[in-house]
């Protein structure tokens, strides 16, 4: 009797438990983003505006990454239930494949203003069309921020030629001054770029085709060349690139554009002057989108929120402050941008037709000229741990000179410590045997 009756108060235990779960769960919204990649004040607005709309409460829990294959992970391996996760391009490429993620449901939007079907760029549109010829996945995901990957250089030190090209990142004259981002994928499609020059120029290959280019040949190119640039290399960053290029402990940056944008307003503000180079020999083009992983708990409030980062205000905001360029096609997104003194370029691809001579940034957006010779990265499938594997040679091959720096210091340190202690040991049993 006793045992039944603990049986019974444990299941209700249980009952209640999950019933209060469910009800919390509810109420809060888990986004798994990239870091300094939002405005500040942004996350709580949007449980204000939630309200608004929905009369429920929501709580954010917003946590964040700075490596694409560290948040997949989590997914793949840990089914962590993320509601809402931001990858790149090649990821979402992924993710689809493997049906990890969930179709965007709009209906759930109700009587709010559908901000991301109003404002979305069909430059944007037509790159995630081409992630999978068979599923589009503009059904799946939301572009956040895209741009481009290219070379920051610091120009008291870096001529503008030197930065146009791919080569600067084993140019010995910048030796211990070049940071290269630990991003893989966007490290070895530049370089395969690069190195496969020849084959682009005679139409023996095509961008799109590198793309795709995960063969054992091309992979111990890259390998090679970069082992030839990692004497030079200052270091390899996830995010703390552009803050060592502020500081001028490094001269030269494989980066992105976003990066470049914020590093370069943050020097001019300490008298540093650095500018950003899309490499002559071409490079690839991403952006960062909007996913509900098949393990979310909360879709409603995850379209809730990609929405509302559709809404053109706060797309502004979150440009303005992380130097990053929305994927939102607003006109008045674009007028946010223009400033009289910049040369016009030609963004029709982006904003349509009324776009084709404007005075914005093209670190930001880049020219038509530039768009042309970019690709975007795509998935390789299993391939892809042969791309870790070389990255993981190419890093861990070498001591790092301020590693070896560090310890030859703590080795002469202790050698001093036992010369003099053995030594004034030798003084004092002397000074003793005189006595
Ligand atoms: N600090 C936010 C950085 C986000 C940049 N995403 C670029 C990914 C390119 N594959």
């Amino acid at each position: 009797m006793n045992k039944i009756f603990k049986s019974l108060l444990c299941a209700a235990a249980l009952f209640c438990a999950c019933g209060l779960s469910a009800k919390d769960r509810n109420n809060i919204l888990k986004v798994y983003n990239w870091s300094d990649y939002i405005a500040e004040g942004v996350i709580d607005e949007f449980e204000q505006w939630y309200k608004e709309q929905t009369g429920e409460d929501i709580e954010v829990v917003y946590m964040t990454f700075d490596v694409n294959e560290a948040m997949l992970s989590k997914i793949e391996k840990g089914h962590e239930d993320y509601d809402l996760v931001c990858p790149s391009d090649y990821i979402i490429e992924r993710m689809l494949n493997s049906g990890l993620l969930l179709p965007l449901d709009y209906a759930v939007l109700g009587s709010t203003p559908n901000y991301i079907a109003e404002n979305r760029s069909p430059y944007i549109e037509k790159m995630f069309r081409e992630i999978n010829p068979e599923i589009d996945a503009n059904d799946y995901s939301v572009a956040y921020m895209w741009g481009t990957t290219g070379i920051i250089y610091n120009t008291g030190y870096v001529s503008a030629e030197e930065a146009s090209t791919w080569d600067i990142i084993r140019n010995p004259k910048f030796a211990g001054k070049i940071l290269i981002k630990d991003a893989p994928r966007d490290v070895y499609g530049p370089v395969l770029i690069y190195l496969k020059q020849k084959e682009l120029a005679s139409g023996e290959v095509t961008l799109q085709e590198l793309m795709y280019d995960s063969s054992d040949e091309s992979l111990a190119l890259v390998q090679d060349y970069l082992l030839q640039c990692k004497s030079g290399v200052y270091g390899w960053e996830a995010d703390l690139g552009k803050e060592q290029m502020t500081k001028e402990r490094a001269y030269v940056s494989l980066n992105w554009s976003g990066d470049a944008v914020w590093a370069i307003e943050e020097a001019a503000a300490v008298g540093v002057e650095l500018d950003y180079c899309v490499p002559e020999e071409g490079s690839t083009v991403w952006f960062d989108g909007w996913v509900i992983p098949k393990y979310a708990r909360n879709t409603k409030a995850a379209t809730f929120f990609i929405n509302f980062m559709c809404r053109p205000d706060i797309a502004i905001r979150n440009m303005e402050e992380t130097g990053y360029v929305a994927s939102n096609a607003a006109w008045e997104v674009l007028e946010s941008q223009i400033d009289e003194e910049l040369e016009p370029i030609d963004l029709s691809y982006f904003f349509g037709p009324d776009a084709s001579s404007v005075r914005v940034d093209p670190i930001l957006y880049p020219d038509r000229a530039v768009i042309e010779r970019c690709a975007l990265e795509h998935d390789w499938g299993n391939d892809t741990e042969k791309l870790l594997s070389m990255w993981q040679t190419v890093k861990g091959s070498r001591t790092s000179t301020s590693t070896l720096v560090v310890i030859l210091v703590v080795i002469v340190c202790a050698v001093a410590y036992f010369v003099i202690s053995a030594q004034s040991k030798k003084n004092r049993k002397r000074s003793r045997r005189r006595k």
